[in-house]
């Protein structure tokens, strides 16, 4: 076909034109479900790229070249290849992908009508696992890092009436200096796990908005609505409306000439969210050509001495903690039935609260808890082996967290920001994850801060049964939490009778994870192993141990549902499960659910 020369020099050209993409996407779509779109869910063709030779010369699988004529040789076809469901883990779809980490390519194509010169279009991922390049119609338009966040890129002046092609690798190999690293205990669930869709804007177009209570104003009878709106445009000015018909608001908002406009609304009557009165206002932020609209709640969420407020009145935080999947489907969790489906879980456990662990969930699930009033402790998976040393990762931690502020700054139920999970104190640790807070501060400071830290590890092992909460980057947050494992990683049930824990500062404390693995439907005595009894048992004295913390504010056990791991291999029992669940991967609840019932109804 071509000679090795011209080989050469197409596979040095798409390295410079790789160099040149990488980050090619700056920006940012709020609300992407409530704009002018055409899902691209669905069917796509697919091409396995175990050798990452999909994007040299050899094999340019994002051209999509085809035969010329058939004495033609291209050693690959989109047209003839099978297909994955988006969105979707890839690795569930089919056996032999089943603990695949590598790259795969993946193509839709589409017709667009009635394409506009006043409009522009972009392609837009609710998230993909880990690493993405994004090509369209033969070009690449850059790449994403961060399996858990949205992106998007333009393609205005790409996109045609017939026979768009849109291609996209996907890796989810693992490396040390990703986000998460190497090890973590859950399921490396591959490829473009959440919706994918074409949207529409026009030439200047509303990006975001950040819409809050100014908490200073939390106890008077007129309340203030403080905001801030970014718009990304092409054209000139740019008049802009928020409304809130509810409380009969209706402001012209300046937007000055960085595209941001700042603005504060006094509003008479303003009902307060809440997890018993979950009050949602609909909004609607308009321009000549544009309207947006949203639902959105009002509170404040503060802590005083050993207290967490809401709106002013002390709060206990009835949580679990959560995967983002659906073990019924064995898939990554990815629409409002995957994300019911699990909150009327917790609901019925009696929470008001529930920890999204490890990672960035899908949006779907931090709505539907506004509307459900569910609050929710959010984070990024900064979780074992993160190597702190590195500026790059660093770096990959304020993007990633800079998109999930993006995308849940106006969700009411989202009120804590939690930096790490799980981490050794080291200077190295501690410094990255202290300019961390900072900067999320100054991102938002209408949630609060916190992280499930490690017992203080000098003292696992010690003889004293008295514990002191003191990892160094607890003075930076306003919640002590701590993972505790007490009659699991170590020691018996009955050793939680004697110990006790208390926070080195005037925080209020909550307890990020405890507790044990259990198979559903085996019984014995309490202290047989992986029987529900004995993560019954476990459960009752890890609670009265726990229930004695002065100032404990909160608590999610680790579980709420048995799910995905390669970590855990023991035949008949884990196969491939992690068993800290309440509730089995079939949906069945094991005794431990109603313990912890039992203990929430009371609290
Ligand atoms: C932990 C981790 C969590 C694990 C859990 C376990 O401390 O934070 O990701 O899944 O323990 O089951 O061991």
């Amino acid at each position: 076909m071509l000679n090795l020369n011209k080989r050469i020099v197409i596979f040095y050209l798409l390295l410079i034109t790789i160099f040149y993409s990488v980050r090619g996407q700056n920006v940012f779509i709020a609300n992407s479900q409530n704009r002018n779109l055409t899902s691209l869910n669905g069917k796509w063709k697919y091409i396995i790229d175990l050798y990452e030779t999909g994007q040299t010369g050899f094999m340019p699988l994002y051209m999509n070249i085809k035969p010329k004529d058939k004495t033609d040789r291209v050693e690959y076809s989109f047209d003839q290849a099978r297909t994955l469901w988006v969105p979707g883990s890839w690795n569930t779809q089919k056996p032999e992908l089943y603990y695949y980490e590598g790259t795969i390519w993946y193509r839709k194509t589409f017709d667009k009508k009635d394409i506009s010169e006043d409009k522009r279009y972009f392609v837009y991922f609710g998230a993909a696992n880990y690493l993405s390049t994004v090509t369209f119609n033969g070009k690449i338009l850059g790449k994403h890092e961060g399996g858990f966040t949205p992106f998007c890129f333009e393609v205005t002046n790409l996109i045609k009436e017939k026979e768009n092609c849109l291609i996209v690798g996907v890796s989810n190999t693992r490396s040390n200096d990703q986000i998460p690293a190497k090890v973590t205990d859950w399921f490396n669930h591959g490829g473009l796990i959440r919706d994918v869709k074409l949207i529409e804007t026009p030439a200047s177009f509303i990006s975001n908005y950040f819409l809050s209570l100014d908490k200073s104003t939390l106890n008077n009878k007129i309340k203030t609505i403080k905001g801030r709106l970014t718009l990304n445009g092409k054209t000139g000015q740019q008049k802009v409306w928020l409304i809130i018909p509810e409380l009969k608001v209706r402001k012209e908002i300046t937007i000055d000439a960085s595209w941001t406009g700042n603005f504060t609304i006094d509003v008479k009557h303003l009902g307060l969210w809440s997890p018993e009165n979950p009050i949602l206002y609909t909004i609607s932020i308009e321009t000549e050509n544009e309207k947006i609209q949203d639902r959105i709640g009002f509170r404040a969420i503060e802590t005083k001495g050993k207290q967490i407020l809401l709106n002013g009145k002390p709060i206990f935080l009835r949580g679990i903690s959560l995967h983002d999947e659906n073990p019924v489907r064995r898939d990554r969790a990815n629409s409002v039935d995957d994300a019911r489906l699990v909150l009327g879980w917790a609901k019925e456990l009696g929470c008001n609260f529930v920890r999204l662990a490890h990672y960035p969930h899908q949006e779907n699930i931090v709505r539907l808890a506004d509307e459900m009033g569910i609050m929710l402790w959010e984070e990024l998976p900064l979780y074992w082996g993160i190597d702190w040393d590195n500026p790059n990762v660093y770096q990959k931690a304020i993007d990633q967290y800079s998109a999930l502020i993006n995308r849940d700054f106006n969700r009411a139920s989202s009120i804590i920001w939690s930096i790490t999970n799980e981490t050794a104190p080291t200077p190295a640790r501690n410094q990255f994850l202290i300019s961390l807070a900072e900067h999320i501060r100054t991102l938002d400071n209408t949630r609060l801060l916190s992280a499930a830290c490690k017992k203080d590890q000098a003292e696992d092992g010690h003889p004293d049964n008295d514990y002191t909460l003191s990892d160094p980057i607890m003075g930076y947050l306003d919640i002590i939490s701590f993972n505790e494992y007490l009659g699991w990683y170590g020691g018996l049930p009955a050793e939680c009778r004697k110990k006790t824990y208390k926070a080195s500062m005037d925080k209020p404390v909550i307890v990020s994870e405890f507790g044990g693995g259990a198979l559903q439907g085996f019984y014995a005595d309490s202290l047989t192993r992986w029987s529900e009894d004995y993560q019954a048992y476990l459960y009752k004295e890890n609670l009265a141990m726990f229930d004695r913390i002065d100032g404990l504010a909160g608590m999610t056990p680790w579980i709420l549902v048995d799910f995905m791991s390669p970590l855990r291999q023991l035949p008949d029992v884990q196969d491939g499960w992690n068993r800290k669940g309440l509730i089995s991967e079939k949906g069945i609840k094991k005794k431990a659910f109603f313990i912890l019932q039992e203990f929430y109804r009371k609290k």
